[in-house]
């Protein structure tokens, strides 16, 4: 739904980071907590570190495909675009393609309102005559863009994988809601995260200064704060590992002693060794990328990949 939008309103409202699905998930038989509420303004932050880690490769892999490709990916989706930046954070990313995409209006879209309306502030002095507009809401669920968004050639720029937090059948679900709402002159600007060792992807999440670890446990503050809750973040210990099995990365919470867990609609009993499951992060090989998008409705064009082939940008169209 959406939550706020334009530079006037600054304030996530409640349906974004909702209580009731932290509660309800908290009560599941395996407890489970949904990765959006990672990104409080402390979890944004740290996912910025995340992402200056040696071991966490996406973001540099990313940014040397489009530094590399970025002239034939921007003739791949043309010029004088709506770029519209799904879970943009700090906007860096697409600020860095404006040069190349020059779009005629660009749109920052991430749950974590406040951050991305600063960012937007900070990123409009630099480009003082472009159209932008921040928007705060959860486009996880079914959304609607404000009405001040150009219904042509919209180019929603989804980088960094996020993609893969979502199950393969949330995922096409959600791109058939992008692909509703992109016209038949739209089309979709997609970063997606490879599979590969396991070795690697262990490090990627689960890294030597325990920054991930870190913005996996803030969840609980941000549950303390959301939900009135009483974890006690101490005996919280961060599991972060690939599983084969499951084609996906795994984030978990492991309750470290037996312990009483209290917030405003729920309590629950957590024995030691007991977990909450916080994150999946799906890793896929290239044809089943595009099977994926496919299925969402896309057709894609373009595939450009790193030299090892640990990540792919997909230009997708309508
Ligand atoms: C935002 N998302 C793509 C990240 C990922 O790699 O799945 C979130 C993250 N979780 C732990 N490290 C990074």
């Amino acid at each position: 739904m959406l939550t706020s939008c334009t530079t006037e309103t600054r304030q996530a409202t409640p349906s974004a980071h909702d209580p009731a699905e932290l509660s309800a998930g908290l009560l599941a038989r395996e407890a489970w907590i949904s990765p959006k509420f990672l990104y409080d303004a402390l979890g944004s932050r740290l996912f910025e570190a995340i992402c200056e880690l040696p071991e966490y490769y996406p973001t540099r892999t990313e940014a040397a495909i489009f530094e590399r490709h970025g002239a034939d990916i921007a003739r791949a989706a043309g010029a004088g675009v709506t770029l519209i930046d799904l879970g943009a954070g700090n906007c860096a990313k697409a600020a860095a393609l404006f040069p190349l995409l020059r779009p005629r209006q660009y749109v920052a879209v991430d749950i974590s309102t406040e951050f991305v309306s600063d960012a937007l502030e900070r990123l409009r002095l630099r480009h003082p005559g472009m159209d932008m507009q921040a928007c705060g809401l959860d486009f996880s669920q079914r959304f609607d863009l404000p009405p001040g968004v150009r219904d042509e050639r919209r180019l929603f720029f989804y980088p960094g994988s996020s993609i893969g937090n979502f199950s393969p059948d949330e995922a096409v679900a959600f791109l058939r809601r992008l692909r509703g709402q992109c016209g038949d002159d739209g089309g979709l600007l997609i970063g997606i995260d490879l599979d590969k060792d396991k070795a690697v992807l262990d490090a990627a999440y689960d890294d030597e200064l325990g920054v991930t670890a870190a913005f996996n446990r803030n969840v609980l503050r941000h549950a303390n704060r959301l939900a009135g809750a009483d974890f006690d973040i101490r005996c919280w210990r961060h599991h972060g590992f690939f599983n084969p099995d499951e084609g996906r990365v795994e984030m978990h919470l492991e309750a470290e002693r037996d312990q009483v867990v209290r917030w405003r609609g729920g309590a629950r009993e957590f024995v030691r060794g007991e977990r909450i499951h916080t994150e999946n992060s799906y890793k896929y090989r290239p044809a089943d990328a595009i099977d994926l998008l496919e299925r969402g409705g896309f057709e894609a064009a373009r595939i450009w990949t790193d030299p090892r082939r640990w990540f792919a940008v997909i230009h997708a169209q309508a």
